[in-house]
């Protein structure tokens, strides 16, 4: 191990979520000392990293957790003040899309206002670092080409994409401005076992896997037409990784280049569970939207090509991978288990 002086140190804001957890597992093992902003809550939201989470003097794990709120720039300049990191990946977000539509002031403040706060925060503090910010395919929206790359027109169909919107270009402002290292990943939807519940993929894997066992009987889901580029997790934390080590920053997509449809996505899984889907689903309009970004489909060329990056995992694996998981998860549920690892843990996964 590294003395923790000559240690690289990254902040992950998000790294209670499903990629800050993949990310923190990466930069670890590559032997960066890593700072988590943690939100407070009222009940646990470490689950996903909880495996990470020891004491470094027993465990030599070099992860820290420190409260904060991206809606609160005072906690952002004390954070970056006391710790002082190399690497910023700012992945913190209002992440749904959906929910956006319903509190799309709080979304903006947070997904968009709060990318700016933590660049007015490194240059407040005279922190000489790199910066990655996480930006999405949703910025596309009602797509004006396909496929969809770095030069492509942003449409943004949500008060989420809207938000992710300010944040890119705020990003590339500070960029050109300042000269600041700052990037933004355009990053395609990308899927793991552990994805938020409320996400479609997630939803789908884990509905299955508890009709599969008779925990439930249905499933009700909004759009089934909708196409997305759906990728793994794990794949993309590399990517935003790369990006930082480039000498030049710049604006990059990660995408796997195969579209798939929601209903296939459910076909696919329900499939595996040997269960007829038409038997078990239904569409319920509470979870259509008031705008809907029909198709996605990314092209990464510039990312293989700059960054040697390419995904390894196809769309058949990741909803295998998913499900597998899922079962696992109900398996623990009937047999009382405890859960002392999030799902997607074994080395095949994660
Ligand atoms: P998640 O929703 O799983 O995680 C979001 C993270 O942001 C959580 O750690 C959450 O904390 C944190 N967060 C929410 N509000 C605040 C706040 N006010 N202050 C600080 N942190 C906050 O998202 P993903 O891991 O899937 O995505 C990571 C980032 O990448 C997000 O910005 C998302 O918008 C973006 N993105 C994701 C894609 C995907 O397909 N997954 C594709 C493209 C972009 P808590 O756990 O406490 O809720
Ligand atoms: P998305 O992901 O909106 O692409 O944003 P989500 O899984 O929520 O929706 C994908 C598509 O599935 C349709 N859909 C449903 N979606 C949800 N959540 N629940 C349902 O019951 C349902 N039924 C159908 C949706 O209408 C949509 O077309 C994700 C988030 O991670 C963003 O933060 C990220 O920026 C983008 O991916 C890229």
């Amino acid at each position: 191990m590294l003395a923790p002086s000559t240690m690289k140190k990254a902040l992950i804001t998000g790294i209670t979520g499903q990629d800050g957890s993949y990310l923190a597992e990466l930069l670890i093992a590559k032997g960066y000392e890593v700072f988590g902003l943690l939100r407070r809550s009222s009940s646990f939201n470490t689950r996903r990293i909880d495996h990470l989470y020891k004491d470094p003097h027993e465990t030599g794990i070099q992860l820290r957790l420190i409260y904060g709120d991206l809606n609160d720039a005072s906690s952002l300049n004390r954070i970056l003040r006391t710790t002082r990191p190399n690497e910023i990946y700012n992945l913190g977000a209002q992440s749904h899309v959906r929910v956006s539509f319903d509190v799309p002031e709080y979304t903006a403040d947070v997904t968009g206002i709060g990318c700016v706060r933590l660049l007015e925060a490194i240059r407040e503090t005279d922190l000489d670092c790199r910066f990655y910010q996480a930006s999405s395919s949703e910025l596309y929206g009602k797509v004006v080409e396909t496929p969809q790359r770095e030069t492509t027109p942003f449409y943004p169909r949500s008060p989420y994409a809207c938000a992710k919107a300010y944040a890119y270009y705020i990003t590339v402002n500070y960029r050109e401005s300042y000269g600041m290292h700052a990037s933004n990943g355009i990053l395609f939807n990308h899927e793991s076992p552990r994805r938020g519940e409320t996400f479609v993929t997630r939803k789908i894997t884990r509905a299955a896997a508890r009709i599969k066992h008779g925990l439930q009987d249905k499933l009700f889901l909004g759009n089934l037409d909708a196409r997305r580029d759906w990728g793994f997790a794990g794949d993309y934390v590399e990517g935003m990784w790369r990006m930082l080590q480039q000498e030049t920053p710049d604006d990059y997509v990660l995408a796997t280049g195969e579209t798939y449809s929601v209903r296939e996505f459910l076909i696919e899984t329900f499939n595996l569970l040997e269960l007829d889907w038409e038997k078990h689903v239904e569409v319920d309009p509470r979870y259509f939207r008031p705008a809907e970004v029909d198709l996605l489909l990314g092209d990464a060329t510039k990312a293989r090509q700059k960054l040697g990056w390419v995904p390894q995992v196809g769309f058949k694996q990741l909803v295998r991978m998913m499900v597998e998981a899922d079962l696992g998860l109900v398996d623990r549920e009937i047999h009382g288990h405890g859960k002392s690892r999030p799902p997607g843990f074994s080395s095949n996964q994660s």
